[in-house]
């Protein structure tokens, strides 16, 4: 279905809907019945239906699934169901069905449209604008910047007409340009879909000046503050930005653990086969360490956020690095990997920048042909996705973008990765720098706006693990596979290899297993 179809249902059920509803819809692996479930759930004093009232219903979704019979749920098969022996810390009363299952609420793979014209990429923009600004309005009672130009005074002097809160202004756009004046302080030119308007950020307001630092090309802020007499700059007061939420509704538990990795790159010299054994033999449970088997037992979930394999052509001398220098003879390899995993255990694969996959983002799932080498217990999503695993919500962007955030936002670096993924979390926004590392295809809807916070976001590419809580989200980056290139050495990347998140699904407790000796 798309967008227009489903804004036209709602209106003839006599129901407005918010454009994020509206997407969230669209988004869905099934939207036609997401949106009968919708309707058959309203309540009809509701007037504009919004993501909650969509979240409600994939929620309840998934709780009916959980009564099913496992074979009949998505991409669950019957070795999907745990052996009741296997797990002995579950009981059969909170988990009727033993199954693994995962419902895919965000990916763009079936749904490109883009060919690259001009008018995609306003669109883009205009998509991204809207739903960020319309994060920050609510919290902010802004104006279009069009309409400060009727008290630009050209000849400068008091403007003319300009009521008392004049004095105070407060705009939403998007960073279009951002220069340091001679004077050291912060000149921003911001743009919404009616003009721009330049704002200055004075160093002597160090709270704000700290912030507008970390501003980045293509974000979205709010900026309250004083228009200058020839109204043609505003003095900021007041920075807001899309940001999570302080407190979020209460989240739903599941049980059992998802163990986070990326970054295999399968095929390359450098990657540790001996290490990854070890880890194949952890989620066998074929271990002599008593903790380490229960732990096992516990593994619902193994999830690869890009890189599977190293490609070919990736970067200069590659070739020199490569045991196996055919891509599809990477993947059989990797296929032959992931088949001693558990049958029990689902494995979800998003593609990175190595992968044979389109390089401009958002990212389609790895093609048939790739796919077919693989066991049924392996789902595949695009880059970026939103998955449900049985009640968490888990957000899959490789982390492309974080190289574009390390080179512009002081105190980001390789080394601390969750960092740049908290910035990622302040802006709402995966991939916030357009036309930087990360080429990114102007789809109708912008694919890196975190419209729904996640309950953990995860993401690879820069070899290096960590763990951070910002706000009530879960910020892992799983590290690799693959010990230092020689490419690496030459642009200092490095990497903790063999070291795995696992998250306990019930407390999101995170512990890192280390498989190298
Ligand atoms: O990225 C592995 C790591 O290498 C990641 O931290 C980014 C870094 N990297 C990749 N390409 C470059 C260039 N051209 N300059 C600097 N750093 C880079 P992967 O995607 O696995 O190759
Ligand atoms: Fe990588
Ligand atoms: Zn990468």
């Amino acid at each position: 279905m798309n967008q227009i179809e489903v804004i036209t249902v709602f209106l003839e059920e006599g129901y407005q809907i918010s454009p994020n509803a509206v997407e969230l819809i669209c988004c869905h692996c099934n939207p036609r019945s997401l949106l009968d479930d919708v309707l058959q759930n309203m309540d009809p004093s509701v007037l504009v239906v919004d993501i909650e009232h969509i979240n409600e219903c994939i929620n309840e979704r998934d709780i009916q699934k959980k009564y099913e019979v496992p074979v009949k749920a998505p991409f669950s098969k019957s070795s999907n169901i745990i052996p009741a022996q296997v797990n002995p810390m579950v009981s059969t009363l909170t988990c009727p069905q033993s199954y693994n299952p995962v419902d895919v609420l965000l990916d763009i793979t079936d749904n490109s449209t883009c060919v690259g014209e001009y008018m995609e990429f306003v669109q883009f923009f205009r998509n991204r604008y809207s739903r960020l600004s319309e994060m920050i309005r609510g919290r902010l009672n802004s104006r279009p910047i069009e309409s400060l130009n009727k008290y630009r005074n050209k000849k400068g002097g008091r403007r003319e007409g300009m009521d008392k809160d004049m004095n105070e202004v407060s705009i939403i756009g998007m960073i279009s340009d951002i220069k340091s004046t001679s004077n050291g302080h912060k000149m921003v030119e911001l743009e919404d879909t009616t003009g721009s308007i330049s704002v200055l950020i004075r160093m002597a307001d160090k709270e704000l000046f700290e912030l507008a630092s970390c501003f980045v090309l293509d974000e979205v802020v709010g900026i309250t503050g004083a228009l200058t007499n020839d109204g043609k700059l505003l003095i900021a007061k007041k920075i807001t930005i899309p940001d999570l939420p302080n407190t979020l509704g209460e989240r739903k538990r599941s049980y059992g653990k998802a163990v986070l990795t990326s970054d295999v790159h399968v095929g390359s010299s450098t990657f540790l086969e001996e290490e990854w054994y070890r880890f194949i033999d952890f989620l066998k449970g074929d271990t002599d360490n008593e903790v380490m088997a229960e732990l096992s037992t516990e593994v619902r979930y193994l999830v690869v956020a890009g890189d599977l394999v190293d490609g070919v052509g990736i970067y200069p001398g590659q070739e020199m690095e490569l045991n196996i220098p055919d891509v599809y003879e990477q993947y059989k390899k990797t296929a032959e990997y992931f088949s001693e995993i558990p049958k029990h255990i689902k494995v979800i694969i998003s593609p990175g920048n190595h992968d044979a996959v389109r390089q401009a983002e958002p990212q389609p799932m790895l093609p048939e042909n790739i796919r077919a080498d693989f066991s049924e217990n392996v789902l595949f999503v695009g880059n970026p996705s939103v998955v449900d695993l049985d009640g968490v919500k888990l957000m899959i962007y490789h982390g492309r973008s974080i190289d574009d955030l390390v080179a512009s936002i002081p105190g980001v670096s390789y080394q601390e990765p969750t960092k740049a993924m908290v910035e990622m979390m302040k802006r709402r926004h995966l991939s916030p720098i357009y036309g930087s590392r990360v080429s990114i295809a102007p789809e109708k809807q912008d694919h890196f706006v975190i419209s729904q916070v996640p309950d953990i976001l995860h993401c690879g590419h820069v070899h290096t693990v960590g763990v951070e809580w910002y706000k009530n989200v879960l910020l892992v980056n799983s590290g690799t596979w693959q010990s230092q290139t020689e490419f690496q050495k030459r642009v200092n990347v490095v990497p903790t290899p063999a070291q795995v998140p696992i998250v306990d699904l019930s407390t999101l407790k995170t512990t890192i297993l280390k498989f190298a000796e």
